[in-house]
């Protein structure tokens, strides 16, 4: 395959951005290649600038669960632009969308609409400090929530694909107040709550962590969860940037059945244009400016386009069985590599919540930080290469996650099956 123009692309990028990327897990460094440079996408494949067509499983790293370029999202963009891309004043299409967001997700009585997932969880940290009147908050040990210096601790995603989980930058002082579990222990949650007691503002977690691969939550975790922060006045905020629509309309407090009483979103309601949202109970979001005393504000906050694409999405994903139908198909390329693996004699350890999957290159169960670390990254990454050759894209890093989208065909779906009992075949 021939990634000439995207090398010389990627020669001239070093030049004026660091790394030559604009975020960094997306520079290809942890598989030792260089990234491809995307010219076009349409439906489940994205095309880059030397013509390579691929099946692609990163789905802008979540958002475009309907595909890339879904007529329905492209048309309500362009109709929106062309009565202007921004206005910083406020526009009736974000009562809209947040009605949507209310509607689906049940804890959310109010939310308030930003532009990134970073500024989502930074901004309801803050909240959830001031209402409660408490600075420590307690993270989980390989889940990401954005870049903001509070949550770069033992941090998921590319801090922990890079080895750089808590980032030089981060004064000592802002991070001693950030306490870290290790993800389905609640063990560890109670020892904290018990050595910090009454000074934890919030437990912030990815109630399906999708930044160090996939891992779902286990058996009475999150009920767990619950029932420590009720009890000693700790606000619960699940950070469904990535699960939220995503594992189920109502996100992944409506796949588990657990209430939280803050909610992050971002990626899906943005239908691929950059959002975020936080949202939760009336008597905590009304304790937010001007409402309230607890400041946060954002010049493109709740954007015309951005809200246009979030309530296509949206709207797509209200049409009979889309969930059903995009779980059939992620069942089926999620357990196809898993065969391809096992067929090729080489164990890999499987995980997939509806339409969010990985496949752990570790003989081993996968349930926190410390065992998703033991995989075998050098192997991961010979897969990576394999299967980008076999024109199939995946996200770049053992600790991400894969998604699928209703676009992804049966033949998408074959053609990758196909290039992974080719791959394992490979690597065993
Ligand atoms: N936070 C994203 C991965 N979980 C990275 C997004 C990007 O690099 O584009």
């Amino acid at each position: 395959m021939n990634h000439e123009r995207s090398s010389l692309l990627f020669q001239q990028a070093r030049i004026s951005i660091p790394g030559g990327v604009n975020s960094p897990v997306r520079a290809f460094k942890s598989v030792g290649a260089d990234p491809l440079f995307i010219k076009k996408a349409a439906g489940s494949h994205i095309y880059d600038e030397d013509g390579n067509d691929f099946v692609d499983y990163v789905g802008s790293w979540g958002p475009m669960i309907a595909g890339h370029c879904h007529p329905d999202v492209v048309t309500a963009v362009k109709q929106t632009v062309e009565n202007g891309a921004s206005f910083g004043a406020p526009t009736e299409r974000e009562i809209t969308l947040a009605n949507m967001v209310i509607e689906a997700v049940p804890s959310i009585e109010m939310v308030r609409m930003v532009s990134s997932g970073t500024e989502a969880t930074m901004s309801a940290i803050r909240l959830a400090r001031g209402y409660t009147g408490r600075d420590k908050i307690l993270k989980f040990s390989g889940c990401y929530h954005g870049h903001s210096d509070a949550l770069l601790v033992k941090a998921g995603s590319g801090a922990a694909t890079f080895g750089v989980p808590d980032s030089p930058g981060v004064p000592a002082d802002f991070a001693k107040h950030t306490l870290t579990g290790e993800y389905n222990s609640l063990e560890s949650v109670r020892e904290l709550a018990k050595q910090n007691k009454g000074q934890i503002a919030c437990i912030i977690i990815e109630p399906v962590a999708g930044n160090m691969g996939t891992v779902p939550p286990r058996e009475g975790f999150l009920e767990g969860l619950r029932q420590i922060c009720t009890n000693e006045g700790i606000i619960l905020i699940f950070d469904e940037v990535m699960s939220g629509f995503r594992v189920a309309y109502g996100g992944a407090q409506e796949l588990y059945g657990v209430t939280p009483d803050m909610t992050t979103l971002g990626k899906i309601i943005g239908g691929g244009l950059p959002v975020g949202a936080f949202g939760g109970k009336r008597e905590i979001m009304e304790k937010l400016s001007p409402s309230g005393g607890v400041y946060q504000a954002g010049t493109l906050s709740g954007n015309p386009l951005a809200m246009s694409a979030g309530i296509a999405t949206l709207n797509i994903l209200r049409q009979p069985a889309f969930y059903q139908n995009l779980e059939d198909r992620s069942r089926l390329v999620a357990e196809g590599i898993a065969n391809a693996a096992r067929s090729a004699g080489y164990p890999i350890y499987s995980t997939r919540v509806g339409s969010m999957f990985c496949a752990f290159f570790c003989k081993e169960a996968v349930y926190d930080w410390p065992t998703a670390s033991r995989c075998d990254t050098a192997a991961f990454a010979r897969y990576f290469l394999g299967m980008l050759n076999e024109g199939i894209y995946l996200a770049p890093s053992q600790f991400e996650t894969a998604f699928v989208s209703s676009a992804h065909s049966e033949a998408d779906i074959e053609k990758t099956i196909a290039a992974a009992v080719k791959c394992f075949r490979l690597i065993a």
